[in-house]
């Protein structure tokens, strides 16, 4: 939001001649499928399946089986058209410019019948000089194209495979997705349906200015070693549209920090770039940023003001945090390998936390409410770094401002995971052109703390999971390179100098960079991160788990709750081997897994009631995932500080995954929007061998205090994992699936959403393991 309004701001002369003027697209604009046959309005930003929903034209997608039912809806090429007046002289200035912050994601631009452009990245910024073509009445339209037809004819015109040609059949999706730059897990992923979006799915606007213009403004924090001071670099680029160069004056300031500098500068025609560099005042303390446990978060409140020829003024202000971070990889006292993890601010720190992927198929839906409650429950969790996994998307502005706020550290990768990627010239020129623009989007943020250049592609190649033959693999290895080390790696070292690059997650960090930039293992213990699944063994028994320097996915199935099920399902659907169930299941015999998983300690629902026996396996496979979870956690942490045969000094441990796009099976621990418990407790034996557990016989009385409610619960006798349920009142439980030792226990419940004593007590439900025996 900050950011936006900051744009704003520098379009607008603060003096007394105004620069520019901007008009915003957002809004109503009008659908069209294909052939004509269906045309609705819809909104910007926005895409063509919300469109659909908001008109009644398609159910919740969401709903049974509908991922399957819409799949016309990607198959389809759709127009996004727009009429427009522009409410000012648009004759009276210079240049004019139509902006996208983001089109999702290859369509054909046309304005006034004339054809001014092309996107195809759904993760670059397009920016398209209508100088020429705009008039007082306008006409806009976006011809897209399917991005399954479209993946389909990229991978064919190429000219050799390029793996994975479509996901497993499970899965259900599209294939050929690492042949467009759109979100991965758009066209299906092991927890998440193929919903291909089509649409405009940020800002548009346009911007007319006359004189000069400023594109863009980023700025980084760098901690001088040699002076011990803190500086600052600062980056604007103009579009001088002037035929003759401008002077003028910048004048920064940091009130806070007494540090006030004044430089003189002038801006040739064209496009330019003002590079200055501000000393923080050495005679005031600076207070650093820290993450979340370890400090405060505080922020400096900087503005920037250009004073340029003829009384043209553009101001701009910002937050600036200051932070280092270190990755640290040195040899380690009687171990083969090398350390891997963080310093902040100097300071060693244990990332602990989760992995984080797209908050909804439809981006639309995703506001900055859902984001702070997600974001602020991992923080009541006590995490302090989420993983924005490749797969994904690169998060919105908002996302960021809010882990800067909450003190979240947040590893980003680039948009590329589990596959093997393309390096034709117009593939790497939009590459190129949107890892560019994510860093100056991002680089301020003091949340981010590394770049990832992607998800698992170092481990497919050298693991071949595509059965490349050994002769071929060079090819493979080539573009690996190009893609990941000779252009976005060094576009990062070139553009960020704040933070640390890793290549891959996995990775073996430095050992994969002498390795020629791939590493023979690269789930190497010794070295880097890992990724650790194992569904088969009993997590129970710790000795598993592997003891790697950081581990930054690891984890467990469960499904979510029966409430959360029910809103997506109907009756038929309520078992655990229902045709819906395996249809949600996007994960080979993951439903067995669970149940073998289960199996070890636990005994299987006893009920001959159908449903009963559902809500009771569903209520099983998440104790399974919070105690497996928990148990593996608790190894990595405890191995921070033990080098057993030469392995160990964890400094990371980041679970998959902390979020859910969808109601189905997933890693997820969140999304029916309830906390697991972090309490802590140790079981002497399987809870399917502990004799004299009682039936427990738990009440609640719900009192209101002020925005929140308590539940005094009593128990009977002692009730392991109670858990409670409000059905879908949106909320958050101060503690939930703890074990009950005493007699009564006062748990809070934040509601998300306004709620009442007695909504609550008729939604709430409480389970314990002896229910469901
Ligand atoms: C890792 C992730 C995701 C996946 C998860 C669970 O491979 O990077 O690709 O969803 O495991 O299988």
């Amino acid at each position: 939001m900050r950011l936006r309004l900051l744009l704003l701001l520098a379009l607008c002369g603060a003096g007394p001649t105004a620069l520019g003027r901007s008009l915003s697209l957002r809004g109503s604009w009008r659908i069209r499928s294909g052939n004509g046959s269906l045309e609705l309005p819809g909104r910007v930003p926005g895409c063509v399946h919300s469109a659909l929903l908001q008109r009644g034209l398609i159910q919740d997608p969401y709903y049974r089986f509908n991922d399957l039912n819409y799949r016309w809806i990607s198959l389809d090429n759709w127009t996004y058209s727009k009429k427009f007046k522009i409410p000012f002289n648009i004759s009276k200035w210079q240049k004019v410019n139509l902006i996208f912050e983001g089109v999702d994601t290859v369509a054909k631009v046309l304005l006034n019948s004339v054809p001014i452009g092309k996107t195809g990245n759904m993760f670059k910024r397009y920016s398209f000089d209508i100088t020429s073509v705009v008039g007082e009445v306008n006409s806009l339209e976006l011809c897209f194209q399917s991005p399954v037809l479209y993946a389909a004819q990229r991978s064919k015109a190429h000219g050799y495979p390029v793996p994975p040609d479509c996901p497993p059949l499970v899965q259900k999706g599209q294939c050929h997705v690492n042949f467009i730059r759109k979100e991965q897990s758009s066209f299906s992923w092991d927890w998440g349906p193929s919903f291909p979006t089509q649409g405009i799915w940020k800002d548009v606007r346009i911007e007319a200015y006359n004189i000069c213009h400023l594109n863009y403004f980023m700025f980084s924090p760098i901690y001088d070693n040699h002076t011990q001071g803190w500086n600052l670099e600062i980056e604007s680029s103009f579009d001088v549209v002037s035929s003759k160069p401008i002077s003028g004056q910048v004048i920064v300031a940091i009130p806070k920090l007494q540090t006030q500098q004044t430089y003189s500068i002038e801006l040739q025609p064209g496009e330019r770039i003002v590079e200055l560099f501000v000393k923080i005042n050495k005679n005031v303390t600076v207070e650093t940023w820290w993450p979340h446990g370890h400090g405060n978060q505080t922020g400096y409140n900087m503005t920037i003001l250009f004073k340029l020829d003829g009384g043209l003024n553009i101001e701009k202000s910002a937050k600036v945090y200051f932070r280092t971070v270190e990755l640290i990889e040195e040899p380690i006292e009687g171990s083969q390998g090398l350390s891997f993890y963080f310093k902040i601010n100097g300071l060693p720190i244990f990332l602990k936390g989760s992995n984080w992927i797209p908050a909804d198929s439809f981006q639309d839906r995703v506001t900055s409410d859902l984001l702070r409650l997600l974001l602020q429950s991992a923080v009541d969790a006590n995490m302090n770094t989420l993983r924005v996994w490749g797969g994904g998307i690169y998060e919105q502005d908002e996302f960021y401002r809010l882990c800067d706020e909450l003190g979240i550290m947040v590893w980003q990768d680039f948009m590329f995971a589990c596959a093997l990627y393309p390096t034709d010239r117009d593939f790497m020129n939009s590459v190129r052109a949107e890892v560019a623009h994510q860093i100056r989007r991002l680089k301020y943020h003091p949340s981010i703390i590394v770049w990832g250049g992607n998800n698992e592609n170092e481990a497919a190649l050298m693991m071949n999971w595509y059965n490349i033959p050994a002769s071929e693999l060079h090819t493979y290895i080539k573009d690996y390179v190009i893609l990941y080390v000779k252009n976005i790696r060094k576009i990062v070292l070139a553009e960020d100098k704040t933070r640390p690059f890793i290549i891959s997650s996995p990775t073996n960090g430095a050992e994969s960079i002498k390795e020629g930039w791939l590493s023979v293992n690269p789930y190497d213990n010794n070295f880097g991160d890992v990724h650790f699944y194992d569904y088969i063994s009993d997590c129970w028994n710790w000795k598993v788990f592997p003891k790697a320097r950081f581990v930054s996915e690891y984890g467990y199935q469960s499904w979510p709750s029966f409430s959360t099920l029910e809103k997506v399902s109907s009756e038929e659907d309520w078992s655990y081997n229902s045709k819906f169930s395996l249809h949600r299941q996007h994960h080979a015999d993951g439903n067995n897994e669970m149940l073998l998983q289960i199996g070890f300690h636990f005994k299987l629902p006893e009920s001959t009631d159908t449903l009963q026996t559902f809500k009771d396996t569903i209520y099983l496979t998440q104790v399974m995932q919070a105690q497996c979870v928990k148990i593996e956690t608790e190894f990595y942490r405890r191995s921070r500080s033990e080098i057993v045969d030469g392995q160990g000094y964890t400094m990371g441990a980041l679970y998959w995954q902390l979020n859910d796009i969808w109601q189905a099976p997933s890693w997820a621990s969140l999304a029916d929007s309830q906390l697991v418990s972090p309490t802590n407790y140790h079981f002497l034996s399987s809870l399917s061998e502990s004799v004299g557990l009682h039936k427990a016989h738990i009440t609640a009385i719900i009192s209101q205090q002020g925005d929140t409610f308590a539940f005094d619960l009593e128990t009977s006798t002692v009730a392991p994992f109670v858990w409670l349920d409000v059905g879908s009142i949106p909320g958050r439980f101060s503690d939930n699936g703890f074990l009950m030792t005493e007699k009564t226990r006062t748990v809070l419940f934040y509601p998300w959403k306004p709620t009442s004593k007695s909504e609550l007590e008729q939604s709430f439900r409480v389970t314990s393991l002896t229910d469901i025996y």
